[in-house]
């Protein structure tokens, strides 16, 4: 009965001890590959690779001899990550740039550990700097991870161009909007020589927010812009086309002969006290029919904006009522 249970124990032990090796084999090398044939660089005789928390400093500086890559023959360059002494931490992000030593080099591109043996390769495109925009880089993806979390790092450049797909762990595309609206809207007005409806039309389309995000944006950044939502969205289930009919213009609190998110917000300044009377036309900004201007007559104006309902509070959809 011993010897029995003793053999069972041993036959135990050893499927565990199987198993323990199949998961240590699983885990990858901390090593990553560039395709650097991909990017079409030539007459390099060396490849680096630059890698730092997100958010924090590089372990190395630039292109120092601890950032140097190794040469696999085959057109593709690797970095041992181990073998420099670089440890990532399970949960950072990361991110790497590689580059050669005639000044070539990859746009940002976001990894962690589970990019352990996968290879960056170039598509032919080349990424504006989003701070700089007379310098471009060579757009990198990963070969096996999903790109809009370890692609090329989301932005919106200096003058209001959307790069990259994956986003920031920190942030969201609807706070970068935001951030731009208020930090960056200047420059990008005075060197993209574009319109703001054709600036934030096309920032909107490429950070996927819809028409009645970048109103609330636009207020919430207290954005003074001339935009309009260009289409309406089609969220509702039954709606139909806008009637090409013109609605006549209510709620022009400011007075221009026009409605637009700029009525929203003046009726909101109002209500903060942060304009008088002389500022706004309440007459016209009673939008709900209310005898004073409330919140309510500026959110009517933004659903309105959106497509979501007219000025009256109805539905599109109805167009049967009396
Ligand atoms: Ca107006």
């Amino acid at each position: 009965m011993v010897k029995k249970l003793t053999a069972i124990i041993l036959a135990v032990m050893m499927i565990v001890s199987v198993l323990a090796i199949t998961a240590v084999a699983e885990e990858k090398d901390p090593v990553i590959t560039f395709d650097v044939q991909s990017s079409g660089w030539e007459g390099y005789s060396r490849i680096f690779c630059h890698v730092w928390a997100y958010g924090g400093s590089g372990f190395f500086d630039w292109q120092t001899k601890k950032e140097r890559c190794t040469d696999n023959g085959d057109g593709t360059w690797s970095y041992d990550l181990a073998s420099k002494g670089i440890t990532l931490e399970e949960g950072q992000m990361y991110c790497v740039i590689f580059s050669d030593d005639n000044n070539k080099e990859t746009y940002q591109c976001f990894m962690d550990t589970s990019c352990f043996g996968d290879t960056l390769y170039c598509d032919g495109t080349m990424t504006e700097n989003p701070v700089d925009s007379s310098k471009k880089s060579e757009t990198t993806y990963w070969k096996n991870a999903d790109k809009t979390k370890y692609g090329p790092v989301l932005a919106i450049t200096s003058i209001g161009n959307v790069v990259g797909t994956a986003c920031a762990p920190d942030t969201t595309p609807y706070d970068m909007f935001i951030n731009f609206l208020k930090d960056t809207l200047e420059n990008a007005r005075e060197f993209s020589n574009k319109s703001d409806q054709e600036l934030i039309s096309a920032i909107a389309a490429g950070l996927g927010l819809t028409n009645e995000q970048v109103i609330q944006a636009i207020i919430e950044a207290d954005a003074d812009v001339d935009w309009a939502p260009a289409e309406v969205p089609t969220e509702a289930p039954t709606q139909p086309a806008t009637p090409d009919e013109p609605k006549p213009v209510h709620g022009d609190a400011n007075r221009d002969g026009k409605l637009d998110i700029v009525d929203a917000t003046v009726i909101q300044r109002y209500l903060a006290q942060l304009i008088t009377e002389d500022a706004i036309d309440l007459d016209a900004a009673k939008v709900t029919g209310r005898s004073t201007v409330s919140i309510i007559d500026a959110t009517r104006i933004q659903k309105f904006l959106a497509g979501i309902c007219d000025l009256d509070g109805n539905k599109p959809s109805t167009p049967d009522q009396a």
